[in-house]
């Protein structure tokens, strides 16, 4: 396999400056290292070249006139990125796209769904299913799932669909922390939900076989979308939201290990690593070895 990564430094989707710098803590921790000791052939594409959030004007609305800040950045940033993540895909290799805040998942699935079907496998606390008028936030981060699935006002917003990506085969590992909107809605869709009560009853070997099946029947490809949110904040501090109760270092290390021998893998993005709020670097640490875990690196 091939690997191209592609930096993407956005803080338009949330509150908490410094997530823009995610990218180069993530390749600082030695991820093309990393990625090469697992025997993957690494090509850095660099960084998508992102405007200053404090050089814009976050209030141009629509999206139906809901909360959502920036949303003229993210249709340009999402454009560029599905173009880049197209591109990557159509070469044979496999994009690797680090964020950034989660809003860089609409231009991902955008460009891994524009000549496929792909399933999703979305490891995160949150859902990220939020639309601009149920919003809490007006954050972006927490909503390109339903952006790019085109749920209620994302409908027909054409930047931000994949229109290859079915709800059922968009599945959710590790879920904790839903806004009351958020929650109903995904109860109304076809997406499956494997929550943190689902990680301890069933453990984590069950949950991902199952959410890798799921996501991957019938399509031609996986998307898998990493935000270090998922993990518990106790290993993973450097995230803008960090919620308590998350999966530890093991869960999280076989869950991506099952990824790689999966071979479904079609494009990958680790995003919300936020170096500012963290003291040693560990949580772009921590992303740059799991994302050597989706990529084949083990053990023996
Ligand atoms: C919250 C937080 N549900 C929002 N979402 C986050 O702002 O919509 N997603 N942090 O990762
Ligand atoms: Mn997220
Ligand atoms: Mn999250
Ligand atoms: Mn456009």
């Amino acid at each position: 396999t091939a690997v191209h990564i592609i930096g993407v430094p956005t803080d338009y989707g949330q509150d908490r400056r410094g997530v823009d710098m995610g990218p180069s803590a993530i390749r600082y921790a030695g991820l093309a290292r990393e990625l090469a000791a697992a025997g993957v052939e690494v090509e850095d594409a660099g960084d998508l070249p992102v405007p200053r959030a404090e050089e814009r004007d976050p209030d141009y609305r629509t999206p139906s006139e809901g909360n959502a800040k920036f949303l003229r950045e993210t249709e340009d940033v999402s454009d560029r990125l599905a173009d880049a993540v197209a591109d990557t895909v159509a070469d044979g290799a496999t994009p690797l796209v680090l964020g950034g805040d989660h809003s860089v998942a609409i231009g991902s699935l955008r460009g891994s769904a524009r000549d496929a079907d792909v399933g999703a496998v979305w490891f995160d606390a949150h859902g990220d299913y939020n639309t601009p008028t149920t919003s809490p936030s007006g954050n972006v981060h927490g909503m390109p799932l339903a952006a790019a699935l085109g749920h209620a006002e994302w409908a027909g917003v054409e930047w931000a669909n994949a229109p290859r990506l079915r709800e059922e085969n968009v599945v959710y590992v590790g879920l904790r922390a839903l806004d009351d909107t958020e929650r109903a809605a995904i109860r109304g869709s076809e997406m499956t939900a494997y929550t943190m009560s689902d990680i301890d009853e069933r453990g984590i070997t069950d949950v991902v076989e199952a959410a890798i099946t799921v996501a991957g029947d019938g399509v031609d490809g996986v998307h898998v979308s990493l935000d270090l949110d998922w993990l518990d904040p106790g290993i993973a501090p450097g995230v803008g939201t960090p919620v308590r109760g998350g999966v530890t270092y093991r869960e999280a290390h076989y869950a991506m290990e099952r990824v790689a021998e999966s071979d479904v893998l079609r494009s990958m993005e680790v995003v919300e690593v936020n170096p500012v709020l963290d003291e040693h670097n560990e949580t772009a640490e921590l992303a740059t070895e799991l994302a050597a875990s989706a990529f084949g690196k083990r053990i023996l």
